[in-house]
């Protein structure tokens, strides 16, 4: 039996049951079986609990690019290794085969490299969705720099503070960046950035937009001309397993972001499993996740572990509404489409609109639908399924999170029966526990409590980039020996997982816990509603009352508001029951959203309580607008 390829049901609990006895020699015969190394390891897992430090692999080495690309090039080179879908549909598309996509990134690593960096120095990428970015992320892999990938949507401050925070000394950039109608001047923000940014030595610029550019002298560089000067040989660079492969920043509900540091053996290894094993790979599948490449779903699961595989991954620069909402479908219908992730904000974007926009397209490509990066509530879940996946593709539920690398619960396709709104089981390796609040495990069947992993996995983050105190405390500290999620979960009669959302917007009503996402499910099951979020505000009987905050579809818009809130109540009733109803209702036309597409309930609260001038940083919204409705409607 290959352990590498999960085949079927029976298959999934036998593996699982040795990667629980066993997850040493479960990883090590993973590990052994699929990769390329240079030198193998001298032990498998090391773990200091005392220290939260954590090694897989250690002794061992690699370098990822040699099993993300340089492998394939034997009987793989002409395969398509990546598809660039650009913003605009009349422009040409591009692919890369193995063997190209190899050419461009040594001589973009050679031209880091005539820069001066070397491996351990930190380069940010702040590009938007244009294969200059898969490949910029690559070429600092070849050669050992430590990418740092920033969203080309934050701004100058926030890309500011997460440069100096690792002292990153070059910047890779563009012109402008395409997002549906609009031009956005990156330079310039870049430009603004480095004002407070002295470790960065050379900033290089891929042109796209053609815009206008101000260029600082001895500084800033057009990367074209560098990259058509360059050799396109460049041999890998020689990586302990547990040198750092990237940094990428996560923002906690308070403090500065936390840079969450991967490393390259580890990471490896379980991205690429879980790739293969979720969506069921098979070769000459187009697959295509929607997420940028600055989250970790896009390096995840757009780079490293579809390219581990020798996959073909698709990468997309537009936005799903440009330029008219049957985008997604389109793509799907031209690149023949089999495997599809995306996020429910997505979705329940779409939801919203006709159904005309997907039926006028062929989806029969399409063999497996993912979701990521918030509960799915589940009429969401519905529409996915019937409409885009016409109840025959399987819905991936994965959950997981920037620290983990990689899924941690998800259905496997065609395997594991899905569920409506439920990621279902752990992935291989993953023991996951739910505690209570007072450090004891919950065991059996319909508990519900906060999510814990109870031991360590090969692609977990290792420390926080310059304070490992922080890291162990946020995650180490809350329940002993286990790494704690932050995510409340609860545990069906038949063992399946189902995250009921963060443990701080966990509410406490007259003495009852309350998840948001059950709530905000019933919510969204009203046919007049698209989007909901309940917050919890000080309340003199129940301690806190519920508030929830409701965008309504097009349809729902002429409905008389106190008629909407009654059937919203009733829907809850039903749903959750009366504990969970709302006492009050406020209908806007957004909710703020991160630039992930995270709906920011810590800004409904303060709002919801009238702590209105201790909103925080609202700048790196991705429709801070929609604040100030809201405050103005707030009941
Ligand atoms: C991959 C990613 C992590 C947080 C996580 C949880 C939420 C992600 C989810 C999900 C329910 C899912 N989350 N996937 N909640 N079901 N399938 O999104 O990473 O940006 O770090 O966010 O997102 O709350 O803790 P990240």
């Amino acid at each position: 039996m290959s352990n590498y390829h999960i085949k079927n049901l029976e298959e999934y609990f036998q593996v699982y049951r040795k990667s629980v006895r066993n997850p040493e020699v479960f990883w090590e015969e993973i590990a052994e079986e699929h990769f390329v190394w240079r030198k193998k390891w001298n032990s498998v897992l090391n773990w200091n609990k005392e220290d939260a430090r954590v090694t897989w692999f250690e002794g061992a080495q690699l370098n990822i690019t040699e099993n993300c690309i340089d492998r394939h090039l034997v009987v793989n080179a002409d395969k398509t290794a990546l598809i660039f879908e650009p913003n605009d549909p009349t422009e040409d598309y591009k692919t890369y085969t193995y063997k190209e996509l190899s050419v461009a990134v040594n001589k973009m690593a050679n031209v880091l490299k005539s820069k001066g960096i070397e491996k351990g120095d930190r380069v940010c990428i702040y590009l938007p969705m244009i294969p200059e970015l898969t490949i910029a992320l690559l070429a600092c892999a070849r050669i050992g720099a430590v990418h740092s990938v920033v969203f080309a949507g934050f701004s100058s401050s926030a890309l500011a503070s997460r440069i100096n925070d690792s002292a990153c000394k070059m910047v890779i950039t563009s012109d402008g960046a395409y997002r549906g109608a609009k031009d956005i001047d990156l330079k310039s923000i870049v430009d603004e950035a480095l004002i407070s940014c002295d470790s960065v030595e050379t900033c290089l610029v891929v042109e796209r937009t053609k815009g206008n550019v101000n260029f600082v002298e001895g500084r800033d560089e057009w990367i074209a001309p560098l990259l058509d000067a360059a050799s396109d040989d460049c041999p890998a660079e020689i990586m302990e397993a547990e040198d750092p492969l990237f940094i990428l920043y996560t923002s906690g509900s308070t403090g500065k972001p936390k840079g969450m540091v991967h490393t390259c053996g580890g990471y490896m290894v379980y991205t690429a499993y879980t790739f293969k094993n979720v969506f069921q790979y098979q070769k000459g599948d187009v697959y295509w996740c929607t997420a940028d490449i600055g989250w970790i779903t896009g390096h995840s699961y757009i780079v490293y572990g579809p390219l581990a595989n020798g996959a073909t991954t698709l990468m997309f620069e537009g936005v799903p509404s440009y330029p008219s909402y049957d985008r997604f479908w389109d793509v799907v219908e031209k690149h023949k489409v089999n495997q599809f992730y995306t996020a429910p904000t997505a979705i329940r974007a779409l939801a919203k609109q006709q159904v005309d926009y997907v039926e006028k397209h062929d989806l029969t490509s399409l063999k497996v639908l993912g979701t990521v990066g918030e509960p799915i509530n589940e009429e969401a879940w519905h529409w996915y399924n019937d409409n885009i996946g016409k109840r025959k593709s399987p819905i991936v539920d994965t959950w997981w999170q920037t620290e983990t690398g990689g899924m941690m619960l998800s259905p496997l396709a065609y395997i594991t029966p899905t569920k409506p709104t439920f990621a279902t089981l752990p992935i291989p390796g993953v023991q996951p526990a739910l505690m209570d609040e007072n450090g004891n495990e919950i065991s059996g069947n319909s508990v519900e409590g906060r999510l814990c992993i109870k031991h360590p996995w090969p692609s977990m983050a290792r420390t926080i980039w310059g304070n490992h105190e922080r890291y162990k405390e946020t995650y180490f500290s809350a329940y002993k020996d286990m790494y704690f999620t932050g995510d409340g979960a609860l545990r069906d009669e038949v063992g399946y997982f189902r995250i009921t959302g963060r443990v701080d917007d966990v509410i406490i009503v007259s003495g009852h816990n309350l998840g948001t996402a059950p709530i905000e499910d019933a919510i969204n099951e009203h046919p007049a509603v698209a989007e909901s979020a309940i917050v919890g505000f000080a309340h003199d009987v129940k301690g806190n009352a519920l508030y929830g905050y409701v965008t309504l579809k097009d349809s729902g818009k002429s409905r008389k508001e106190e008629n909407l809130r009654k059937e919203i109540n009733q829907v809850i009733t039903e749903h959750v029951g009366p504990i969970a109803k709302l006492d009050k209702i406020q209908f806007t036309n957004g909710l703020p959203k991160t630039r992930s597409g995270k709906i920011m309930r810590r800004i409904l609260r303060k709002i919801a309580n009238n702590e209105m001038d201790n909103l925080g940083d609202i700048s790196t919204l991705l429709n801070p607008d929609c604040v100030e409705e809201i405050i103005e409607g707030r009941l």
